[in-house]
């Protein structure tokens, strides 16, 4: 418990503090596991400093110090065996219950998101479908994925799809697959999940933060892998809503058009 209140402490404690290579997270559920991270991470250095201190320790302390001595002799020590089986089986008794109280709190979905967007991920990019309340489509198609010609851009890059979504709202993510397995994978978000043939994964994100974060594909899934590149843009809820109505519109004309 000291070690996840003096994690807890870091994470509060601004943002001078630590993030031992994790992202903040921009989302509720991105700090969530943010939090995990750290907590564990702070508890492993503790760890070490005991196990590295012990080692100095019986080091120095037990070094040969003349060519005759030979240090006292013992076959095994019972307390000392119950003791460093009992504190391995406490520590990760404590991992694991913080991993499974996070991992419901990553998982859990409301029942009234904001929005609900179908994620479409193929080879080799993504599709991002908006619905209205009653799960309609709202014919948003925001982007199919970039040609595989557009090789080294940046995935901020207007080529690449773009996920828009409302800041301090809740957003229900449905994400497929048409073809083989790729993974959703949004590193400021501190989040990822597989998009499996047949098997849709539901999710949400829960905006804290205005910005543009890059997503990308994280699991291998052929020749232009490395092209499946996103951006996720976080605006506030106004901004939201009149791109979500000019798309709408803007769909509406080209569909009368054609
Ligand atoms: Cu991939």
């Amino acid at each position: 418990m000291p070690l996840f209140l003096l994690g807890g402490a870091l994470v509060l404690g601004g943002c001078n503090a630590p993030t031992f290579g994790a992202f903040r997270g921009a989302t509720v559920q991105g700090k969530d596991e943010f939090k995990l991270w750290v907590g564990m991470v702070i508890a492993g250095i503790i760890v070490a400093i005991i196990v590295w201190a012990l080692i100095f320790w019986s080091i120095v302390r037990y070094r040969r110090r003349r060519s005759d001595e030979i240090p006292r002799q013992f076959h095994s020590s019972l307390l000392l065996e119950i003791v460093y089986t009992a504190v391995p089986i406490v520590i990760v008794g404590f991992i694991f219950y913080f991993t499974v109280v996070t991992e419901n709190e990553v998982d859990a979905v409301s029942t009234h998101p904001a929005e609900t967007i179908h994620a479409v991920a193929y080879r080799w990019g993504w599709r991002f479908i908006y619905q209205d309340g009653n799960g309609r489509s709202q014919g948003v198609i925001v982007q199919t994925g970039a040609e595989p010609a557009l090789l080294a851009q940046s995935p901020n890059s207007p080529l690449y799809p773009r996920l828009v979504l409302p800041d301090h709202s809740t957003v229900r993510i449905v994400l497929t697959s048409p073809d083989v397995v790729h993974e959703l994978y949004v590193p400021a978000f501190n989040f990822g999940r597989n998009a499996l043939p047949g098997h849709p994964n539901v999710f949400d994100f829960t905006t804290t933060t205005t910005g543009i974060f890059q997503g990308h594909c994280a699991e291998y899934c052929g020749l232009y892998h490395a092209e499946m590149l996103f951006s996720v843009k976080v605006e506030a809820a106004s901004q939201f809503q009149q791109w979500l109505t000019a798309q709408q519109s803007s769909q509406a004309q080209s569909g009368a058009a054609s």
